[in-house]
C-alpha cells in the first residue's frame, strides 16, 4: 500500500483524552475542531430531556435522537418547547454561522448544546454526540466543544441493487449506516444485466421480465414507485439525497430481454442473464425509438426523485464504437436535463464532448486506466465538470479485504482498511484544476453479496473509513490516529447488532 503524505502525520492526532471519570472522545469521522474541556462532562440521568429549538426540523432531530438514545441508555425522553431542564438541546440558528452541513457541540455538566443553522447540521451534530454516548449504557457525555463541517459536500454511498436484490428494509439498514457516519446522498444502481429493479409506467415487461432473477439464479424482485417513495422518504428523513441510477447504453441484458426492440436488428439477448461478466450488452444507440425509451425511464424516475441528480451510467459498454457511445451519453444527458435534473455518469462518459454529463464517477483504477481517460477527466473538469472520487483500489467495498475474504471481487486488489482510509481525493488524479472533486463514494456492488449480514460485514470497517475520508480535513487525518477510534466503534456496532470484520490493522482490542 502507498502512504499518502498528508504533510501533517504529527500534530494530526484527533483522539483527545478526556479528563478523568469520562469516556475518550473517539469519534468517527475525526470532526473539523475538537477540543477537551475541563471539568465534569454531563451525566445522562433519568431526568435527562432532549429538547429542539428553532423549528420543526429541530424538533424532528431531537425527536430522532431520543428514540435512538432509549434503548441505549433506557433514560431520555423528547419533551418539546423551552422549558429550563437540563439535557440534551438541538438548536436550529440560521444565524449560527456553521455552514449547509456544519454544527457546533457544546457539553459540560449542564447538559449538551448542539446548535447550527441548518437541520442538516443538527443531525450530523446528533450523530456526533451518538458516539459521545457511552457504548453500553448510561453513563457521562464528556466536557467537549467540537466545531464541525464536511470537506466535501458530496459524501454517498452506492448499492447495487441490481445484481442481488435488497427489500425496502434492507436499504433502510444500509442507510442508517450511512447517516450515522454523515453520508449524505444514497446513489441507487437500479438496473443491470442482471436485473432491472424499478417499475416504470407503461414498460411493464421491464419488471415483469427483466426483474425475474438476479445473479446465480435467484427470485430477483423490485420496487413499486411506493417502495421508492418509502426508500426516498426514509432517507431525507437522515438528510440523506437519492440518486437513483438506470445504466446505459451497456449492462442492459435485462431490459433487452424485457424489450427486443431495444437492440439492433440481429443483436437481442435471448434470455435472462444470471453471471457475474460484464461488458457484453447494449442498447441500440443508433434507433429513434431507444430515446423514446430513455426519454420515459428517465421522466418516470424523475418524477419520482425530489433531489437533482439522476444517472445514466455509461460505463463498460465495450462493444459499441466511442463514437456511437459518445453520442448516445451526451443525447441521454441532455434527456436527463430536460426533464430537470443534472445527469451523473460513470468516468467513460467525460468523452461525450460538451454536452456529457456534468457529474463522473471516477471508478478507473489508475493502474488499470484505459489509454487517454485521465487527460479525458482533466479536460472535462476544466470544462465545469465535478468529479465524485470512488477509484476501485480505494473506494469499491466489493473488494475482498484480503485473500481469506469468503466474499468479494478482488479485479482492483485487495482493499485493506488501511487502503481505503489512507489517500488523498483530491491528487488521485494529477492536473485537476481545484476545486473540481466534488466528493467522494463508496459503492458496493453485489454479484457476490445477496444478504443485508454480507453487506454490513464488507461494509465495517471500511465505510467509515471511507466517511473520514470525504469528511475530515486532509491535514487531520492519520492512520495510526484513526485506527484507535475505528477501534472505538467496535461495541457500538455489536450493539447495533451489526455484521463486521475485525480487520486486520485496527487495534479492536
Ligand atoms: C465494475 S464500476 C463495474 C461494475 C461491477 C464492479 C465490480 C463500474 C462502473 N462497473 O459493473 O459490478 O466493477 O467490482
Amino acid at each position: 500500500a502507498t502512504a499518502v503524505a498528508t504533510g501533517a502525520a504529527t500534530g494530526a492526532t484527533g483522539a483527545v483524552s478526556a479528563p478523568a471519570g469520562s469516556a475518550p472522545v473517539a469519534l468517527v469521522p475525526l470532526p473539523s475542531q475538537v477540543s477537551a474541556v475541563s471539568g465534569p462532562g454531563y451525566v445522562l440521568t433519568a431526568g435527562t430531556v432532549v429538547r429542539g429549538e428553532g423549528g420543526s426540523a429541530a424538533r424532528a432531530v431531537a425527536a430522532d435522537l431520543a428514540a435512538l438514545l432509549r434503548p441505549v441508555t433506557g433514560l431520555a425522553r423528547p419533551v418539546e418547547g423551552t422549558g429550563s431542564a437540563s439535557g440534551l438541546v438541538l438548536r436550529l440558528d440560521a444565524g449560527a454561522g456553521t455552514g449547509a452541513e456544519g454544527y457546533r457541540l457544546d457539553s459540560g455538566p449542564g447538559g449538551v448544546m448542539i446548535t447550527a443553522a441548518t437541520g442538516a447540521g443538527l443531525f450530523h451534530g446528533v450523530q456526533t454526540l451518538r458516539q459521545l454516548v457511552p457504548a453500553k449504557g448510561a453513563g457521562t457525555v464528556p466536557a467537549v466543544r467540537i466545531s464541525d463541517q464536511p470537506r466535501y459536500g458530496w459524501r454517498s454511498g452506492s448499492l447495487d441493487v441490481a445484481r442481488h436484490f435488497f427489500p425496502v428494509a434492507d436499504v433502510e439498514a444500509y442507510v442508517d449506516l450511512l447517516a450515522q457516519y454523515k453520508f449524505n446522498v444514497l446513489h441507487l444502481h437500479l438496473t443491470d444485466d442482471q436485473g432491472w429493479r424499478i417499475a416504470v409506467p407503461g414498460l411493464p415487461a421491464l419488471t415483469g421480465i427483466g426483474a425475474s432473477t438476479q445473479t446465480g439464479g435467484g427470485a430477483g424482485g423490485y420496487y413499486t414507485a411506493a417502495d421508492y417513495r418509502a426508500i426516498v422518504a426514509y432517507a431525507a428523513a437522515r438528510y440523506i439525497t437519492v440518486v437513483p441510477e438506470v445504466d446505459l447504453p451497456g449492462h442492459t441484458n435485462a431490459a433487452l430481454t424485457a424489450y427486443p426492440d431495444l437492440a439492433c436488428a440481429g443483436d437481442a439477448p435471448a434470455k435472462p442473464y444470471t453471471g457475474v461478466d460484464v461488458g457484453f450488452s447494449r442498447i441500440c444507440t443508433g434507433k429513434e425509438s431507444t430515446y423514446t425509451f430513455v426519454d420515459r425511464v428517465v421522466g418516470a424516475l424523475a418524477a419520482l426523485t425530489p433531489g437533482p441528480y439522476l444517472g445514466i451510467g455509461g460505463d463498460e459498454a465495450d462493444t459499441l464504437s466511442a463514437a456511437d457511445y459518445d453520442t448516445f451519453m451526451a443525447r441521454a444527458a441532455g434527456i436527463v436535463r430536460a426533464h430537470g435534473k443534472q445527469p451523473l455518469a460513470w468516468d467513460e462518459a467525460s468523452g461525450a464532448g460538451k454536452d456529457a454529463p456534468g457529474l463522473l464517477g471516477v471508478w478507473h483504477p489508475l493502474s488499470q486506466e484505459p489509454p487517454g481517460l485521465a487527460q479525458q477527466l482533466v479536460a472535462a473538469a476544466q470544462r465545469g465538470a465535478k468529479l465524485v472520487m470512488e477509484p476501485a483500489d480505494r473506494a469499491y467495498l466489493d473488494q475482498k479485504y484480503d485473500q481469506r475474504t469468503p466474499i468479494g471481487s478482488s479485479w482492483a486488489g485487495y482493499l485493506s482498511v488501511e487502503r481505503s482510509y489512507d489517500w488523498n481525493p483530491d491528487s488521485y488524479l494529477t492536473g485537476l484544476p481545484a476545486g473540481s472533486v466534488a466528493g467522494v463514494e463508496a459503492p458496493i456492488w453485489t454479484e457476490t453479496i445477496g444478504t443485508v449480514q454480507n453487506l454490513e460485514y464488507m461494509l465495517l470497517p471500511r465505510l467509515p473509513a471511507l466517511a473520514e475520508v470525504a469528511w475530515t480535513p486532509q491535514a487531520r487525518r492519520s492512520w495510526g490516529d484513526f485506527r484507535q477510534r475505528l477501534a472505538a466503534q467496535l461495541p457500538r456496532w455489536q450493539q447495533q447488532g451489526l455484521s463486521y470484520l475485525e480487520a486486520d490493522g485496527v487495534p479492536w482490542g
